[in-house]
């Protein structure tokens, strides 16, 4: 067994430090896997899911070679050489008739791999593509708009260090989604001084902890926190001095909750009104109170509101700018991008918005919403997109609508996964490229967002690339060439200059960036070929982490300094840092004494008003659930639930999982008695969209009416023998695209109505 290694846990989006001995032939085999005490946030801590990342390096769906598919669906092998040519030759024919934007990209990185969507942007800037999607248009750019209109800003809750905590549709003890989510469940439990709030239909395993469960109905979290705000402020217990110091829009929104039915709205959300009064009191005589929200509300019925009432519960209470509330971190590269936006009107409603080109949905923070990707496609519109290149990403499990989106991928004149597994996604592309995985190459992920210092982790790779793949700065470098998009010795000059050393490269490579908008396009590529050989031994890859060290110190000197990097040479000193940090480093320090000069507004003041959550906020008056049950589908279904052994499509063989409750459908005892439905029994389960077969296991923590079904199931896999291994539910065979949010158009995946019938044996 070999020495222990440093790393990271590709799971989630936490991303802990761990510490891996290898094993088996060439040391090729994750055996031991334990948490890396070194690491600056996750300090030792791992969750259950680590223990066997194994699953995830050395499954049996790896690819090993390029493959191209036949006219009859099967694939070949084809070499890197041909694979490359004809791809770039039929984008490139495409760019010609069509145009570079009817080219589309998806993904980029998934829960611990970021690096590769950097170097894909040099392929994109290349092509001309101007539409971007990924998972995050999925869940959070609802949230990201909710920010950016509120502060200009996507800001950090620090939960750590509040006293009153509130966990809004998140189940950290089996999503994490936050450092250490275990330790400091238990912390805060013992903790006298301070309070844990959850909101949730389920007991969740995460309220087992809370010191107040609001077990409201689903999809009706709107409604509860409305109530919450409008006893706040109908209780008179608003810091007015500090709302009318830091923020504009105050009186409107007063005047708009002082209106609120509290009580009312309280029944309608499931809860009594002492209930919402308890929590608002808590709130408002907090001294620090931190929210955390994840796609509990961002999946759920009103989630762009409820987004936004989320951040106004903090805002009007004043909890902003201090340690253990909200705050602005400084991060190398901002993984949730600011959603810019143009003029409001006299309603505070923006006037204009960059949508898609057919189906015209909206495009937040650079993103479209996948949700509208096979709208887009299946038409006869000569705007709709020709090709499309899908990287780290599964959309066609991941996306609403499955049967959809893969129609809409085979219609396409080019399509291309780049993906170190053969997945759902890939099967219905024309070629597919093998990536090497997150521990045979450099990695990192853009996900660290703390306060006040932040860090950032460059992986080294732990294991020899599987042969045949390459890492994405090789595949997406080989595409440019092969677009021919520089001349020979177009470069020269900076291969000069990077062996002349790295202060000779960095003034003539920006020179070259600010003076050549050719290179500004690829300047990712530019990095890996002309810095990437002269890096040491193995390192070319992170050269364009080189490049964001430059514009992350050159943007934020001072706290860059007070992480210890200074000079002319601070932005490369930490980059040498972070290569010779296994474990991690601080690369920042930022201070909550600026907190307001850093909401970038002309008056540095916190916009209170959303106008179009406005009007939506004088709807809910009416007391209409906006997703609701009917006598053909009596349950909400939960299509997609976090649980012991769920990670996302990150591990394909559900033999990973431990025990049966795994993956199986979930109903409440009650339901399932009262239907004459059995522990254990095999349930059809029917929606609009779809129906599948499943197997039932009671849980009684759910919400009466609820049915769920883990996230990430239904993959397919076969074992070493050949044979199909089942693995539950395929979640997205049984939504609709078009059940989605009206603002933003992310999936309502927390409330699919549903029906359960049990199977013919
Ligand atoms: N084990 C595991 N962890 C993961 C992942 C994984 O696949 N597996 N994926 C990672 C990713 S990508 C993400 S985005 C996060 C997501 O992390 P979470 O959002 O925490 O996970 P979920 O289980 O999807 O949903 C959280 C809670 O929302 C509740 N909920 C359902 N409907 C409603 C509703 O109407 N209102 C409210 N208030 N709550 C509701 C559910 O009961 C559940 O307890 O997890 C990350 N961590
Ligand atoms: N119905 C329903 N749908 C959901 C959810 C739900 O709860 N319910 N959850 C949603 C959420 S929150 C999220 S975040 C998305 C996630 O959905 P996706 O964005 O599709 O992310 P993953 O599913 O993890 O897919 C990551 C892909 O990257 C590949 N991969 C892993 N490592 C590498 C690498 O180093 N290089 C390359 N090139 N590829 C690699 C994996 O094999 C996998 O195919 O799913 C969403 N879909
Ligand atoms: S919390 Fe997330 S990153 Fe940490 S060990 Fe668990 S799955 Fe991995
Ligand atoms: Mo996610």
């Amino acid at each position: 067994m070999s020495e222990w290694k440093q790393t990271a846990c590709n799971l989630c989006y936490v991303n802990c430090g761990v510490e891996v001995q290898l094993g088996g032939e060439g040391e090729r085999e994750i055996v031991k896997v334990r948490g890396d005490k070194a690491h600056p946030k996750s300090q030792g801590y791992i969750c259950n899911k680590a223990a066997r990342l194994d699953f995830y390096q050395n499954s049996a769906a790896r690819l090993q070679h390029p493959l191209r598919r036949r006219q009859d669906g099967s694939f070949e092998q084809v070499s890197w050489e041909t694979a490359i040519a004809e791809i770039a030759a039929k984008l490139q024919a495409i760019k010609e008739h069509h145009g570079g934007e009817r080219i589309f990209y998806y993904g980029g990185g998934s829960q611990g791999n970021h690096l590769g969507g950097a170097y894909g942007s040099s392929t994109l800037g290349v092509l001309g593509v101007k539409y971007k999607g990924n998972a995050l248009s999925q869940e959070k750019t609802g949230l990201a708009w909710v920010f950016s209109r509120m502060l200009g800003a996507c800001p950090h809750a620090e939960i750590e260090k509040a006293q009153t905590v509130m966990f809004l549709g998140k189940n950290p003890f089996m999503s994490n989604g936050m450092n250490q989510a275990r330790n400091f469940l238990r912390a805060i439990a013992k903790d006298a001084s301070r309070t844990l709030i959850v909101i949730d239909p389920r007991r969740s395993e995460t309220a087992d902890y809370a010191d107040i469960h609001l077990a409201v109905k689903p999809g009706r979290d709107a409604w509860c926190l409305a109530a919450i705000i409008g006893r706040i402020v109908q209780a008179e217990t608003l810091p007015l001095a500090w709302l009318s110091e830091h923020t504009s829009g105050c009186e409107k929104v007063m005047a708009k909750f002082n209106a609120i039915p509290v009580a009312q709205y309280a029944r309608f959300a499931g809860l009594e009104p002492e209930q919402v009064n308890e929590v608002a009191a808590v709130i408002a005589r907090s001294t620090s109170f931190a929210t955390e929200e994840d796609i509990g509300v961002q999946m759920a019925p009103h989630s762009t509101l409820v987004s936004y009432l989320n951040m106004l519960l903090s805002l009007l209470t004043g909890h902003f700018g201090r340690p253990g509330t909200l705050a602005i971190p400084v991060q190398l590269v901002d993984i949730l991008p600011v959603d810019r936006f143009g003029e409001l009107d006299e309603n505070d409603k923006e006037v204009s918005r960059r949508q898609l080109p057919v189906t015209k949905a909206p495009i937040h923070s650079n993103m479209y919403p996948g949700n509208y990707l096979a709208e887009e496609i299946l038409n006869d519109s000569d705007e709709r997109p020709r090709a499309i290149v899908i990287e780290s990403s599964n959309p066609v499990h991941s996306l609403a609508q499955a049967d959809k989106l893969r129609r809409a991928i085979r219609s396409l004149e080019c399509s291309v996964a780049i993906d170190i597994a053969m997945t759902e996604t890939a099967r219905e592309c024309d070629y597919i490229l093998p990536a090497s995985t997150q521990y045979e190459k450099w990695e990192a992920t853009y996900f660290p967002r703390n306060f006040p210092e932040n860090y950032f982790h460059l992986r080294p790779p732990v294991i020899a690339p599987l042969p045949g793949t390459l890492p994405e700065a090789e595949i997406h470098a080989r595409l440019v060439e092969a677009l021919g998009y520089f001349a020979d010795g177009e470069l020269d000059e900076l291969h000069e200059a990077a062996a002349a050393g790295i202060e000779t490269y960095r003034d003539v490579f920006f020179n070259a960036v600010m003076g050549n908008p050719k290179i500004k396009k690829a300047i990712s590529y530019v990095l890996y070929r002309t810095l990437g050989p002269t890096l040491p031994e193995g390192k070319a890859t992170t050269a364009a982490v080189w490049g964001l060290c430059q514009v992350f110190a050159m943007t934020y000197p001072e706290y860059v300094a007070k992480a210890g990097f200074t000079g002319p040479a601070a932005a490369t000193a930490l980059f040498n840092t972070l290569l010779d940090s296994p474990s991690g480093a601080v690369i920042a320090v930022a201070s909550h004494a600026d907190t307001f000069k850093r909401v970038p507004f002309p008056d540095h003041k916190i916009r209170l008003v959303i106008g179009e959550l406005f009007e939506e906020l004088d709807e809910l008056q009416r007391l209409r659930p906006l997703v609701d049950t009917s006598t053909e589908y009596p349950f909400a279904l939960v299509a997609g639930s976090r649980r012991a052994y769920t990670a996302n499509c990150a591990i394909r063989d559900p033999r990973w999982a431990k025990g049966k409750a795994a993956t199986a459908l979930t109903i409440h005892p009650d339901d399932a008695q009262r239907l004459n439905i059995p522990d254990g029994a095999r349930v059809t389960l029917k929606t609009k969209g779809g129906q599948a077969e499943a197997r039932v296991a009671y849980d009684e923590r759910l919400h009466p009416g609820t049915l769920s079904v883990p996230n990430g199931q239904g993959m397919h896999f076969e074992d070493e023998a050949g044979k199909p291994v089942d693995s539950g539910v395929y979640a997205n065979e049984l939504t609709s695209s078009d059940h989605r949010d009206k603002f933003i158009g992310t999936p309502l995946h927390k409330f699919v109505p549903a029906n359960i019938y049990i199977s013919e044996a």
